[in-house]
């Protein structure tokens, strides 16, 4: 049977959900926003997709365990950033510093941390960039800050990132090791193909006349 702390963490944890909820929904209108007004104004689509959860008490669970974190709702609350996650896909390499510029301008939501895995990825070859943002939720209680994770990546750093946790997490796969070594390898061609992908960009959107560009 699962531990009387846990259950209650669970329950204080369902209380909360709520919170992350509107935190999340929060920055996903400012999100479609900026979106929608950056296309009307340059004509050029910002956002890719993207996607959102709220993890589930297994997945937080899971992860307490791993960094042997007691189970118990304020080590959730302390040393868990990810409870709302958003994760924004974004075409060209550029974008994802625009996006991070454009949200570093909005007064009610601040930029807690960096977590800047583009310009240093992990040693698996991992990139993304990550922003824990502290977003302001007036509850019952009184103002609230709620955290919320943003991970911001190209279409490939997804396509990359999707296929190296659906390797990690599935079991019995024949010379996962291997495959997980040819992956790391793969990731620098990510890097240089959004590097090719952004050249491109660049020049389409450029309004400098082709015989005056560098
Ligand atoms: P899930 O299932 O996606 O929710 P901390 O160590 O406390 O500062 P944290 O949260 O442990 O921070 O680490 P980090 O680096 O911010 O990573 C958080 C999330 O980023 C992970 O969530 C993954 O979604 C993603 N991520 C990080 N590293 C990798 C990686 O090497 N490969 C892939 N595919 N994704 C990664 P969870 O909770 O681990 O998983």
């Amino acid at each position: 049977p699962a531990p009387p702390e846990l259950l209650q963490a669970v329950d204080q944890l369902k209380a909360y959900s709520l919170r992350y909820e509107v935190a999340m929904k929060l920055v996903l209108d400012k999100l479609d926003y900026i979106s929608q007004e950056y296309e009307l104004r340059y004509g050029y689509a910002l956002i890719d997709s993207k996607q959102s959860r709220i993890k589930s008490p297994e997945s937080i669970v899971g992860k307490l365990r791993r960094k042997n974190l007691p189970l118990t709702f304020q080590a959730v609350f302390n040393n868990l950033h990810d409870i709302a996650g958003i994760r924004l896909i974004v075409r060209f390499l550029s974008d994802i510093k625009i996006v991070e510029d454009l949200l570093a301008t909005q007064a009610d939501i601040k930029v807690l941390k960096v977590k800047d895995y583009v310009h240093h990825p992990k040693h698996n070859g991992y990139q993304s960039l990550h922003l824990i943002l502290g977003v302001p939720v007036y509850t019952v209680d009184g103002p609230n800050i709620i955290e919320v994770e943003l991970q911001i990546r190209t279409i490939a750093m997804n396509f990359w990132a999707s296929l190296e946790h659906e390797l990690n997490y599935k079991k019995n796969v024949p010379h996962q090791v291997a495959l997980q070594q040819s992956l790391t390898k793969k990731a620098q061609l990510i890097t240089e193909l959004d590097q090719e992908m952004d050249d491109i960009k660049t020049r389409m959107y450029d309004q400098t006349p082709p015989d005056k560009r560098p």
